[in-house]
């Protein structure tokens, strides 16, 4: 390439990262949001290990994903996403909810 060109190359790579801050990897865990209620709603993580998992909300209206024993705490707007990251966790069985809609937004995280 002509210096020019990777000039302009080098400049659109290092900018491409600001405009979808935070990134999500393939090997994120993954939740989804709908009509209030969680899927899937049973998760299956690995124990003492730092992980993240990318919560869409497919809901017009913002829900709080949440988990005190987890120590999260985390509002997603409408109709967007979020990675949030957690642990580690001893294993067990964790509960979590939406705070938002907690009657149907149920989950529960298992440690192993
Ligand atoms: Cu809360």
């Amino acid at each position: 390439m002509r210096p020019f060109a990777t000039a302009l190359a080098v400049a659109v790579l290092l900018a491409a990262p600001c405009a979808y801050a935070p990134t999500f990897a393939a090997d994120d865990l993954t939740v989804t949001i709908k009509d209030h209620k969680f899927t899937p709603s049973e998760i299956r993580i690995p124990a003492n290990k730092r992980l993240s998992i990318v919560v869409i909300n497919n809901d017009p209206t913002p829900e709080e994903f949440e988990s005190l024993p987890m120590k999260i705490e985390k509002v997603i707007p409408g109709n967007s996403k979020a990675l949030v990251r957690f642990g580690p966790i001893a294993p067990g069985r964790y509960e979590f909810i939406g705070e938002f809609n907690q009657a149907t937004a149920k989950g529960v995280m298992i440690a192993e």
